[in-house]
């Protein structure tokens, strides 16, 4: 067992009962007999006896001593049970896997579709994470945007949010369902969170649960689902991180269809290479301007490229771009504005240019196509045969400003949820080329000057800019998928714990990111994370692989 997950396991123990009159701390063993202190051997089975028998110690009560449950039995009785409207069909309890802690998975299904899970270590660190989903959802995700949360011993639920699909981002077609649709716009979680309470209630203990404190952290469409909770159910999570939002979801579609139209145009298409040699002059007139050449461009924000010194001036070739393509390439970075300008899209920076259609992500990719062409067809036109393309918005406002009041997520006014104590982290990569970072920072400057200001906002909310990091990861599935080469995994939950539990920011302590899948012939590297506007800058010296050559320093 390692230090931190012993360290986890010790605090487990230590903490006081918080049953009715539990003046003092008192832990009853696997014989429902109580005593002061406490009894490591007993951790396996003590959590679960907490539930059962804090009515029978610490308050004087008369109620007879419990007999133990084994954890596995605990587990699998829960099997059949309704927990306020969501029936258990799977009850499965995992012995310790490696790092992995001994735990109970339960999953819970409600009408029509929505279905949950929720996973409960036997000795719990007192901490809950829901973890979002993303796309079009219709998977309930088994992996945190944070890593290492079953190693620590953390409970996580986990949604559908409301139907059934295929990854990684599902299909559209739910959304002619209204009762689907309004599941994945906003009302999954809210729904899932009562039952999946009562069920950690009933298996960890209803004053542990009660006193725990809750978490919610998801990326893209997670990241907008977060904002939601925090937008219009402030009371639902003590804190929220959300990565890479889509939280401005419908112009951001109609973002992705004024590409996929532009890119149809005869002559318009752009060939990988070309793709490749705008990515080169990029990264060749960027890379230096945070002070070190290391194929990561930290300061997007200083970064101009004249496009247009590409423009072909004989035949035609991959290095090079005839006037259409520069037209597409224009399209990709620069703001979006349709219907005259009632739904506005801000345009990407540079960085992170990707042109394989394989890429989930990229110009054009897969990511935005497919996303792109079911939102227009399903969300919008609400028709399963038109052409996505042939949609065209100007036909369809009140549609789409129904969509934007259902979906999106841009309301920055926190007041509820500052006031009740919720802290909120965004986080975004800075070669993000399904979503981009521009976004994010938009809604952030709009947080702060909704609260009053820098020093009101700095109480309750935390940017972070990762740069060299594609959309959520760099990875999916353990493959490469873009081109970001930087550090693009970091624990962002223990710091927000710090934040609600203790009232520790996570800026006040260092935030180290690393590289999850260094790309062949690179390291793997450290960097500090920094709360923005603040960028990692090298120290001119030590190995640039060590975050500790690097320091966070204001632009
Ligand atoms: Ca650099």
């Amino acid at each position: 067992m390692s230090k931190r997950a012993l360290g986890d396991k010790m605090i487990a123990l230590n903490r006081p009962l918080r049953g009715a009159a539990a003046a003092v701390t008192v832990t009853p063993n696997r014989h429902g007999l109580c005593k002061p202190g406490h009894t490591p051997a007993k951790a396996a089975a003590l959590l679960l006896m907490v539930a059962l028998s804090l009515a029978g110690c610490g308050g004087g009560s008369s109620a007879p001593p419990t007999v133990a449950q084994s954890p596995e039995d605990a587990c699998v009785q829960l099997q059949g049970k309704t927990f306020e409207g969501a029936v258990i069909t799977k009850a499965q309890f995992f012995p310790t896997a490696g790092a992995v802690r001994e735990n109970c998975l339960v999953r819970g299904e409600m009408p029509q579709d929505l279905a949950f899970e929720v996973r409960m270590p036997t000795v719990w660190n007192h901490r809950t994470v829901f973890m979002g989903g993303g796309g079009f959802d219709g998977i309930i995700t088994a992996s945190p945007q944070s890593p290492g949360l079953a190693e620590q011993g953390y409970a996580t639920i986990a949604t559908n949010h409301g139907h059934t699909a295929v990854p990684p981002f599902g299909d559209g077609s739910f959304a002619l369902n209204a009762e689907m649709l309004n599941d994945y716009a906003y009302s999954a979680v809210p729904r899932v969170l009562t039952p999946a309470k009562a069920i950690m209630k009933a298996h960890l203990g209803s004053a542990e649960v009660a006193s725990a404190k809750m978490v919610y952290e998801g990326c893209s469409g997670g990241g907008r689902q977060g904002l939601i909770q925090a937008q219009r159910y402030p009371n639902a999570f003590d804190g929220v991180i959300a990565r890479a939002p889509a939280n401005a979801y419908t112009p951001q579609f109609l973002y992705y269809q004024k590409v996929m139209k532009q890119l149809a145009k005869p002559g318009s298409s752009l060939t990988k290479g070309k793709v490749q040699t705008i990515a080169n002059a990029v990264m060749s007139q960027c890379d230096g301007l945070d002070g070190l050449k290391d194929n990561v461009i930290g300061r997007p924000d200083l970064c101009t490229v004249n496009l247009s010194a590409l423009k072909c001036t004989g035949a035609e070739s991959d290095s090079c771009l005839t006037d259409s393509q520069l037209e597409s390439a224009k399209t990709m970075y620069e703001p979006t504005s349709v219907a005259a300008g009632r739904y506005t899209w801000p345009g990407f920076p540079f960085g992170g240019e990707s042109a394989d259609p394989a890429h989930l992500q990229g110009w054009g990719g897969s990511g935005q196509t497919q996303l792109g062409g079911d939102f227009m067809k399903y969300f919008v036109a609400q028709s399963t045969t038109v052409d996505p393309l042939q949609v065209e918005p100007e036909q369809y406002i009140s549609r789409l400003d129904y969509l934007v009041g259902l979906i999106d997520a841009v309301n920055p006014d926190l007041s509820q949820f500052r006031a009740r104590g919720g802290k909120l982290l965004l986080w975004h990569g800075l070669t993000d080329w399904l979503i981009t970072p521009h976004n994010t920072t938009d809604y952030y400057n709009k947080v702060v000057a909704s609260a009053g200001g820098q020093a009101t906002a700095d109480q309750f909310v935390e940017y972070y800019q990762a740069p060299g990091v594609d959309h959520c990861s760099n990875a999916f599935a353990g493959v490469r998928i873009g081109v970001g080469q930087g550090a693009d995994s970091v624990d962002l939950v223990g710091p927000m714990f710090d934040w609600i539990e203790k009232g520790v920011k996570p800026s006040s302590k260092k935030i180290v990111a690393t590289d999850s899948l260094a790309a062949p012939g690179f390291k793997t590297m450290q960097r500090p994370l920094c709360k923005y506007p603040q960028y990692a800058k090298y120290n001119g010296s030590g190995d640039v692989n060590v975050e500790s050559s690097f320091t966070c320093t204001e632009p």
